[in-house]
């Protein structure tokens, strides 16, 4: 047995999820499963990030206590995760005082250490990103990403020395090519990681900020937001003496958009060394979701698409398909109404629900609804059992490298295939020939042994409508992953007939 531990961003709580951070959740939901189904121990974690004053100043606008609205707001992103089947074992919250325990350790040794020192600091801050900034990251002013610019600042802070540690970064980045996906992403740290990166200050004045975890030898501050979420990734594994954290720390792979690069590169990858924690496998960096009109998905202008509103037009499963199979991995695309009709439209009603409904209507129509035994294999049916056997390690090979769009692709080319294989072995000529009826009795078998397959390759990425295939197949509701061919539907079992997505029609969806 192996662990496999998987983390999306510990998400600010200042407001309700929206369609990017239901990209990343669902992304590492959708890898977790495909790993559980191939037989490994995993552990899924997401959470909330309460602190800091992106928080501190929406709570003051909701004329409501930081810990109340956080915790309003954690519990939405909680019932969100349940509309959208993403499934977490682990949940984070920075509020918890096992978590508070394990920032305040953290920084008592690094204090100790030497690794922490008190200094001045003047600079400009961006509310938005939670961290200074320097000139030349800002545009016009201030940050892209960021609504206002940023504002100046010269307060006694703690800092960290992440500078120390920036020539063992860069030679771990060297060291580890595949540290980083997509590969563009570790050129960009690795450039930065050339020149001096500065210390970064892990501490606020209570007189400006009181809303985070005391810094534990001085009660004239709190810490930094990011020093303490960062450390909601061990923090729920027991850091440092559970058995957890040994089990699961080594395997560990962040999913994260790449607005929060360096905060997991230069600020994790130090605070982790100075820890003595291993530094993490794999950071999988997404690129962002833009919205009809191409610009990056937001409130403020008013061209995103709602998650929840999404799953309940189109399904949650459409929406999960869509999500990864859209846009590759780490690139910006399109998400819009429109897309997810189509998605759902071509993919899913089109190709896998039309050659399900045809399969399980011609069981219906020529055997009564029961699955017959097939007799001997010919060369088509031979393809399609070598496909369906070789499928599984294809695409968990895919899903290690995050590429979740591509592995979908591959089962979606055998769908196709399978259509294909309806219209050249034509069942319905078979059933009108009498002596043809060993032939139709493997041809409607083959089809609904290899619907069963894709049932249990798409099943992490469409939980809720594979468990419905295989119902209608008269299979027990629990997917098998590698199930050997002629495993799966049983003869002499009986199918129903269904629409396992139905079609919508064109236009419905308005992009706002
Ligand atoms: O940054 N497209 O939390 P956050 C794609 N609390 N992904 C998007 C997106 C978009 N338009 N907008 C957001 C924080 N995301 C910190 C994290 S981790 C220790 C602390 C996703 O609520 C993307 O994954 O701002 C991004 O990195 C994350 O949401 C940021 O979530």
């Amino acid at each position: 047995m192996t662990y496999r531990y998987i983390t999306t961003p510990i998400y600010y709580v200042n407001d309700r999820p929206h369609m990017g951070h239901a990209y990343a959740s669902i992304h590492a939901d959708i890898m977790a499963r495909y790993l559980r189904a191939a037989g490994h121990q995993v552990l899924l974690l997401t959470g909330a990030d309460a602190h800091g004053e992106k928080i501190a100043k929406a709570a003051m606008q909701a004329n409501e206590a930081p810990h109340a609205f956080a915790e309003r707001h954690a519990r939405s992103f909680e019932e969100a995760w349940r509309r959208l089947s993403v499934e977490p074992d682990l949940f984070v919250r920075t509020t918890a005082s096992t978590h508070a325990e394990v920032v305040s350790a953290c920084l008592t040794r690094l204090f100790e250490a030497g690794e922490i020192y008190l200094a001045d600091y003047e600079g400009l801050y961006s509310i938005g990103q939670e961290r200074f900034v320097t000139d030349k990251e800002l545009v016009d002013g201030k940050l892209p990403e960021d609504k206002d610019p940023p504002v100046l600042r010269r307060e006694p802070n703690y800092f960290f020395r992440m500078d120390a540690h920036r020539d063992w970064m860069r030679q771990l980045l060297l060291d580890t090519p595949d540290l980083i996906q997509p590969t563009q992403y570790r050129s960009e740290i690795l450039k930065l990681l050339e020149e001096p990166i500065g210390d970064l200050s892990i501490s606020r004045p209570v007189d400006r900020l009181d809303w985070g975890i005391p810094i534990p030898w001085d009660a004239g501050h709190v810490t930094y937001v990011w020093f303490d979420a960062l450390l909601g990734y061990v923090s729920p594994l027991g850091y440092p003496g559970q058995p957890a954290f040994a089990d699961y720390w080594p395997s560990v792979q962040h999913v994260i958009g790449k607005d929060i690069l360096r905060t997991h590169t230069l600020f994790w990858l130090s605070m982790t060394h100075a820890l003595g924690i291993a530094p993490y496998r794999r950071l999988h960096v997404s690129g962002h979701l833009l919205g009809s009109d191409g610009r990056k998905m937001s409130k403020s202008l008013g061209n995103g698409v709602d998650p929840l509103k999404a799953a309940e037009t189109y399904g949650v499963d459409a929406l999960r398909y869509t999500l990864i199979r859209e846009i590759s991995f780490g690139f910006d695309g399109i998400i819009s109404n429109t897309v997810i009709e189509q998605r759902l439209n071509r993919d899913l009603a089109d190709d896998l629900g039309n050659l399900a409904s045809r399969a399980l209507s011609m069981v219906t129509k020529y055997r009564d609804g029961c699955v017959p035994a097939p007799a001997a294999y010919e060369a088509s049916e031979v393809a399609i059992i070598a496909r369906a056997t070789e499928l599984p390690a294809m695409v968990l090979a895919l899903v290690e490298e995050m590429k979740l769009g591509r592995a979908a692709g591959q089962i979606m080319e055998f769908v196709k295939q399978l259509n294909g294989y309806v219209a050249s072995s034509a069942p319905w000529v078979l059933a009108k020939d009498s002596k043809a009826s060993d032939r139709l009795d493997t041809v409607l078998y083959t089809l609904l042994e290899a619907l069963y397959s894709v049932s249990n390759l798409l099943s992490p990425v469409m939980p809720g409508k594979m468990n419905e295939l295989r119902s209608l197949l008269g299979v027990s509701a629990e997917p098998r992953w590698n199930s050997p061919w002629g495993h799966g539907v049983k003869p002499g079992s009986v199918v129903r007939e269904g629409i396992l997505y139905p079609k919508r029609p064109s236009g419905i969806g308005d992009d706002v």
